[in-house]
């Protein structure tokens, strides 16, 4: 089978067993890989109902036809499982050298099933897998424990590995790689954690199966070469990702207070020129001429490696303007190995909470020092304050009361990213019916909506942007695996795609065949949703409450007395169901399902509870 190895390796580390499974052709064709692999195997294997934190769940990690091969940032994987954050399905995708070392060893994904009885860490090389101790690193950070591993492996295998966080079962812990990569935002790190697995080395060294190798080389060394020179030219990767920040500032779109302003007269001290001018060195993923990790030296002097998320959510949204302290923030998030945006929409939330005087507590926004002890107390759930914090901003509003969950900033329990949606309705929507919640991947639609839009519309046009967008952004870099960088920022066209896509597959597909496997799978990850909470309507598919509030309003600025408005946003929502396909409820309805080859899991999902009745 050209394009795939046709493999998935099964770990067990209960039994301590492995075993390397077959996939068929057509499981190829209609998955494809990474979040597609991953979202299939954890519907078909997982029980509804599992705690995400118990041994039952399993741990998926995928890849796809093009990833590791020397090709345009395709130095990527998809980490997958059960989400403890949100209770269903969740993924990340980061840069890793697990995405060319796994595929060497022979494998397009890995399942990793069961609980260690200690510490472990796998060791994978080729055919072998090796159950390692791991009680050494226990209790160290992601930069010690990788440097464990490099001592041992040297720096050429594929590393995931978790810390404090993970260990801890942060519910918004993630899966740590390379020096500054990380992902899993919806808490598959503490699922890591929860099996005892403190990390996974991976080196592999057979060549990758392609339909057509030699054409495949000219074609991916030719592109990385032209994606520099245009990364160059552009000059993009000077500010990389933050370059953003102050756009969204003066747009009014970015958070600040947990995002009940938009803007900040001091927003300048952190943005991407900053960054730049305070660069100590640049860092990227494998496979990649247009790096863009940008790091600093963060207040203590250590190196932080900075994003725009990370700004907006550690930096902006808790008043802090130091940008060695946002540093500092974001290197013990990483050192901790727990998501920047939710422990930064965490800890503003809680500040709010604070603000209005729902609960009494010592923190206030703009207070570093103290944002510090308190990114501790949740990395180690020390005390009931660690805990809580531990459990990220909707449980801890729940816990709270006093209607706080309306500035919650999350969507299915996944914190948003770092637009302030106030009034931004397209962008609104997209963080509404983002996949796994409010994550960016899945549909950035602000800078469209706001250069080519009326800001104030709630028309069809922006529900069919948030599909197209899905489709790319959510769909095909998810499931080919790769960056979706070059296209975005350096407009790199997306027939590429298909182009080496069919180059190592030896197939013929077209953008649209691409789009048919991105909608399959918004679907099965819908079902899984509606699997877990059978109750699930259309309010789950809403933004946070705040930004309806006509009381939350700017008072001055661009969009001073203006918020979101529920019937026009309802209306919105209706124009992407009716366009996808769903009903009016947000369930892919039989009809469709049964046109995306989803027969046998619309007839189970019909099982389900309320949907026995209702499912049409
Ligand atoms: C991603 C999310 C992001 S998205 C950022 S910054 W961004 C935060 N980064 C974190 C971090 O760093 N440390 C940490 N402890 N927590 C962090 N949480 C946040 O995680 C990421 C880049 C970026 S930087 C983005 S947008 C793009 N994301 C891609 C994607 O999702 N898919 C894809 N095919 N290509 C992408 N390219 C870009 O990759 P999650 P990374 Mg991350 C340190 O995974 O769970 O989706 O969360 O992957 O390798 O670090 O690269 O302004
Ligand atoms: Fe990684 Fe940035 Fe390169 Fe994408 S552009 S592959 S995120 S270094």
């Amino acid at each position: 089978m050209n394009g795939w190895t046709g493999n998935i390796l099964r770990v067990n580390l209960t039994a301590k067993t492995y075993k390397k499974e077959t996939f068929s052709e057509e499981f190829a064709r209609t998955w494809v890989g990474g979040r597609g692999f991953a979202v299939k195997i954890l519907y078909d294997e997982l029980k509804p109902g599992i705690d995400p934190l118990g041994p039952e769940n399993k741990l998926v990690v995928a890849l796809g036809p093009i990833a590791g091969i020397p090709a345009p940032n395709t130095g990527k994987a998809v980490v997958a499982a059960k989400s403890p954050l949100t209770g269903f399905y969740g993924d990340g995708n980061l840069g890793t050298r697990v995405s060319e070392q796994l595929r060497k060893a022979g494998y397009d994904a890995m399942i990793i099933e069961g609980k260690a009885e200690g510490p472990t860490m796998l060791y994978i090389e080729d055919d072998k897998v090796e159950f390692l101790p791991a009680g050494e690193v226990w209790g160290k950070g992601t930069y010690a424990t990788n440097d464990w591993i490099y001592a041992r492996y040297g720096k050429g295998v594929g590393v995931l590995n978790i810390g404090q966080g993970g260990e801890n079962m942060v519910r918004y812990a993630v899966v740590r790689s390379l020096e500054g990569r990380a992902g899993g935002r919806p808490g598959i790190g503490a699922v890591m954690g929860s099996k005892l697995l403190k990390a996974i080395v991976v080196k592999g060294t057979r060549p990758i199966p392609q339909a057509d190798p030699q054409a495949m080389k000219a074609l991916g060394f030719g592109d990385l070469k032209t994606v520099g020179q245009t990364d160059k030219k552009t000059g993009w990767s000077i500010q990389g990702t933050t370059a953003v920040l102050a756009w969204c500032n003066e747009v009014a779109g970015l958070p600040v207070r947990n995002f009940r302003k938009t803007h900040h007269a001091d927003a300048w001290k952190i943005d991407g020129e900053r960054l730049n001018a305070a660069r100590v060195a640049t860092y990227g993923c494998p496979n990649c001429t247009m790096k863009c990790g940008i790091t600093i030296h963060d207040r203590e002097g250590r190196e932080s490696e900075l994003d725009y998320e990370n700004v907006g959510l550690l930096g902006s949204n808790l008043e802090i303007f130091d940008l060695d302290q946002v540093g500092s923030l974001n290197y013990l998030c990483d050192e901790y190995g727990i998501d920047t945006m939710s422990a930064g929409c965490t800890l503003s939330f809680y500040a709010d909470a604070i603000d209005h005087g729902i609960v009494a507590g010592d923190f206030k926004f703009g207070d570093a020092e103290r944002a510090k002890e308190l990114l501790g107390l949740a990395a180690r759930r020390e005390g009931k304050l660690g805990n809580l914090l531990a459990d990220g901003s909707l449980r801890m509003a729940r816990e709270f009361g006093h209607n706080s969950e309306a500035y919650a900033m999350q969507v299915k329990g996944l914190d948003v990213a770092a637009y302030n949606c106030k009034f931004i309705p397209g962008q609104a929507l997209a963080f509404g019916v983002a996949a796994i919640g409010a994550h960016h991947r899945e549909a950035w639609i602000i800078t469209f909506e706001l250069k080519n839009t009326t800001r104030d519309s709630y028309g069809p046009e922006k529900a069919a942007k948030v599909i197209e967008l899905q489709r790319i952004r959510g769909g095909m870099f998810e499931f080919i695996v790769a960056c979706r960088f070059p296209w975005i920022e350096l407009g790199w066209p997306l027939d590429n795609y298909p182009k080496y896509f069919n180059t190592v597959t030896g197939l013929n597909w077209t953008l649209d065949d691409m789009w048919k496997v991105a909608d399959r799978i918004y679907a099965l990850i819908k079902l899984h949703y509606i699997r877990e909470f059978p109750q699930a309507s259309r309010k789950g598919d809403y933004p946070p409450a705040v930004w309806f509030d006509p009381s939350n309003a700017d008072t001055e600025g661009p969009i001073a007395g203006k918020c979101l408005d529920m019937d026009k946003y309802d209306q919105l929502l209706q124009h992407y169901y009716d366009q996808r396909g769903y009903d009016e409820r947000g369930i892919p309805t039989r009809v469709l399902l049964n046109k995306l080859g989803l027969s046998t899991e619309a007839a189970a999902a019909g099982k389900y509870a309320k949907l026995n009745q209702e499912f049409r």
